[in-house]
């Protein structure tokens, strides 16, 4: 039988949105306008052809039932969920002429909310910074994710930069440091199991026992927040071993001496005495890693989500100067990839900040959401946050301290717009909830963390329901708000054209590819070069001393009062089927993670008189938290492992491991500490 052209397939080239090292280039295949593929793209280098299983279902995600498709409006409670459909027209109008009478007052007391439900440069913070400068709301600082690491990195190094992912199949000893690439970068995973393979040696440095850790040759199991101290114990035994390259050291480090003072203040006993290690444990790592070329290390976000993630940062991105590794293109360190993107276009074309005009909004930190939608009006904190317009972020599950967070958003007071996909905990407190295209329906432009493409997301079908793209919506509030400015004229497609530095991407190639690398040296330090002032990586200055080990705010070590009563470390790394708070609501991803759990050691779970599956109640003095006890050995003694970041609702009490964290910021950027956390656990 013929085929009619309605039936016939065809391939459209995309880009996995999520907040994600590995940003996957995608072939969407559409049939009769309905997507019924998508699969990694076989010819880009770091997807080779593969998808996690999250995105492979992600037309499951897409085309979900409980998919929000058309403006809703809040009938019932804040919190309740209760809404009715009602038309853009109504909502859109209802909504700028709120923020048009907040904003005539006091612009500052309105407050955009995002983070990077999508990583797009349009979808993220593109028409929508210019539609916030505009009318002078308060800027929001976006810590909640990597910035003590990020900033760390940029004080060491100048830019966010390091290895290419792809180098690490050429590595012959990988140290996988706070992450646990298995679930969370698995192309990168991919790299390192083919180095494996080539006779290189793994190490996993981390407190849970991961499928990573499993699968590597040897598990460094530390205790939360302490490796800072473990670096300066390996540069201590790099040091009296004299297994340093004097050479690297002496031209682009900026003052070595100092640091060598300090990583002498460091041996072993002291390192292991704090990490939670034996001393041939700390001995070892580093003859190894003095002693093995190429050396490469994959450091991720993990290790930097408490008080010192910043300091720590600053120590582990010096290891690889100590030994020369940057010297081979196999050799180095990779946190983040992104300062290879230059930036300028996006920050001042894409997102407008002249649109300020003089006016200099207060900045505040998502991070302390919490406390700042409680506050009054005050002089250091400025006009009381009147509204929130909360668009790619779901802070009601996903801030820290969420008793609150959710106090805030229940303020009968203030007014909540909600751009979503989904009814998620944050929806479910909005005065309206629009809905929002995925990525399967619009146009984006993407850099990456992770790796050195520019990518380009074009949309396979069209709008699912009355949904409209986050930068349609802001593009249609500004209409509604009078402001005319020729830029919120601009396209999505516009945008996502003109996003890259056009000297700097290839855009014949990407617009034929949807993928363009960057012309990166292969080993870009390999003879100094870091992006500071005078090329040299930094020990210290711009207000920063020489970096030494900084002790949790909570811990058995840094504060025994606190831990005599609640005795356990909790860290609360993302479940493996879960994306942050995404994917909670996918019946078969859910299904997969069954409910949520908190890894107890078997020592641990014995001296309360836990079993395996027993419903236990986890707790501290912000709150507490009911899950399944999961007895095992992926926990080690001490440290409990609360696996996130469920949707509140979906949970077994209506709250989530969050319920636990506390809003005090890290050393560095001003991030949260979310696994600088004691509790102690109970049978429920
Ligand atoms: N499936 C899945 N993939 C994800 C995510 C997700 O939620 N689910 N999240 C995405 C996001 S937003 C990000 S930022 C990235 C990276 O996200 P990361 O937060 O870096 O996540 P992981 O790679 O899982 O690494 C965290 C690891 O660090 C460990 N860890 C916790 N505390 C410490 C510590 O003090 N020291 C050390 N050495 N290790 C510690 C945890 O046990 C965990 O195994 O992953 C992204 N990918
Ligand atoms: N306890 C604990 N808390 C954590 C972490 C942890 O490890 N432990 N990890 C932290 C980290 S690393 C991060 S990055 C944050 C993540 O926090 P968030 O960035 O808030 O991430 P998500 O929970 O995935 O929520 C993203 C939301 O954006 C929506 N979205 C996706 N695409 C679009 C779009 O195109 N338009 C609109 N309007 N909406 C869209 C999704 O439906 C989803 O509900 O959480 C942090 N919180
Ligand atoms: S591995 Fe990461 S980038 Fe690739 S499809 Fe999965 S979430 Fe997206
Ligand atoms: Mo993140």
């Amino acid at each position: 039988m013929p085929i009619s052209p309605s039936q016939q397939s065809h391939v459209v080239q995309a880009v996995c949105p999520h907040d994600c090292p590995d940003t996957c280039a995608l072939h969407v295949t559409v049939q009769a306008g309905r997507v019924i593929r998508v699969a990694g793209d076989p010819d880009h280098p770091p997807t080779h052809g593969a998808l996690c299983t999250k995105v492979s279902r992600y037309a499951e995600r897409s085309y979900h039932p409980d998919r929000v498709l058309t403006p809703l409006k809040r009938v019932g409670k804040k919190g309740e969920g209760r809404f009715e459909a009602v038309s853009w027209d109504e909502a859109l109008d209802d909504i700028a002429t709120r923020l048009k009478a907040i904003a005539a007052r006091e612009p500052e007391a309105v407050l955009p909310y995002s983070y990077a439900g999508t990583m797009g440069m349009v979808q993220g913070d593109g028409m929508s910074a210019r539609f916030f400068h505009r009318m002078g709301a308060s800027l929001l600082d976006r810590t909640i994710c990597s910035m003590a690491g990020g900033d760390a990195l940029v004080h060491t190094y100048g830019a966010k930069v390091g290895m290419h992912v792809e180098q690490f199949v050429h590595s012959r000893l990988i140290l996988i440091w706070g992450s646990n690439p298995i679930t969370s970068s698995v192309h990168f995973w991919t790299f390192a199991q083919q180095a494996k393979r080539a006779g290189a040696r793994l190490v996993c440095i981390d407190p849970r026992r991961t499928e990573t850790a499993e699968k590597c040759h040897q598990h460094i199991a530390l205790l939360p927040g302490t490796d800072g101290a473990l670096a300066l114990g390996l540069m201590h035994e790099l040091v009296v071993n004299d297994w340093l390259d004097h050479d690297y050291l002496q031209r682009h480090v900026d003052n070595w001496p100092a640091l060598r003072e300090r990583a002498l203040q460091w041996p072993p006993e002291r390192a292991a005495a704090v990490c939670g290690l034996s001393v041939a444990e700390v001995q070892a790592l580093a003859r190894e890693y003095g002693n093995t070329r190429p050396a490469a290390i994959r450091l991720n976000y993990g290790m930097q989500r408490v008080r010192g993630g910043g300091s720590a940062t600053r120590l582990i991105a010096m290891l690889p100067c100590l030994v020369g590794a940057w010297r081979q293109p196999a050799g180095g360190l990779l946190l983040s990839a992104s300062g290879w993107f230059r930036q300028a276009r996006r920050d001042a074309w894409m997102q407008r900040p002249d649109l300020l005009g003089q006016r200099r909004p207060r900045t505040l930190n998502m991070s302390t959401i919490g406390d700042d939608l409680n506050r009054e009006t005050s002089r250091g904190f400025g006009p009381k946050i009147e509204a929130v317009v909360v668009y790619n972020s779901n802070p009601v599950a996903v801030a820290p301290d969420s008793a609150r967070v959710v106090r805030g958003f229940a303020r009968e007071d203030l007014f909540t717009v909600v751009l979503e996909h989904f009814l998620t905990d944050t929806a479910d407190h909005a005065d309206y909830v629009l809905p929002a295209t995925t990525q399967l329906e619009h146009w984006d432009a993407h850099t990456t963390y992770g790796h050195t493409y520019a990518m380009l997301n074009r949309p396979a079908i069209a709008p699912v329901g009355q949904a409209r793209s986050n930068a349609q919506i802001f593009r249609d509030l500004a209409a509604r708000m009078g402001y005319t400015d020729a830029c919120f004229a601009d396209s999505d497609e516009t945008l996502a054209r003109g996003a890259f530095e056009p000297e700097q991407v290839d855009a014949d190639e990407l617009q034929a590819r949807g993928w363009s690398r960057l012309k990166v040296a292969e080993a870009p330090f390999a003879d100094g070069g870091f992006p500071t002032p005078d090329s040299k990586v930094r020990v210290e200055g711009q207000g920063l001393g020489v970096p030494d080990h900084v002790p949790n705010y909570e811990s058995v070590l840094s504060s025994p009062e606190l831990a005599a009563r609640f005795p356990l470390a909790m860290i609360s790394p993302p479940a493996r089927h879960f994306l942050n708070s995404s994917f909670v609501n996918v019946d078969s991803l859910r299904a997969a993670e069954k409910e949520p759990r908190l890894e107890m050691h078997t020592s641990d779970a014995a001296a309360r008189g836990i079993t395996r599956g027993a419903t236990v109640r986890v707790f501290n003095e912000r709150g507490e938290y009911l899950c399944k006890a999961d007895v095992c050995e992926r926990a080690r003694p001490g440290v409990v492992n609360g696996l996130g970041i469920w949707w509140r609702k979906l949970g077994l009490n209506g709250s989530n491991v969050n319920q636990l964290t506390h809003q005090r910021l890290t050393d560095i950027g001003r991030a949260p500490s979310f696994y600088d956390c004691l509790v102690e656990v109970q049978v429920a």
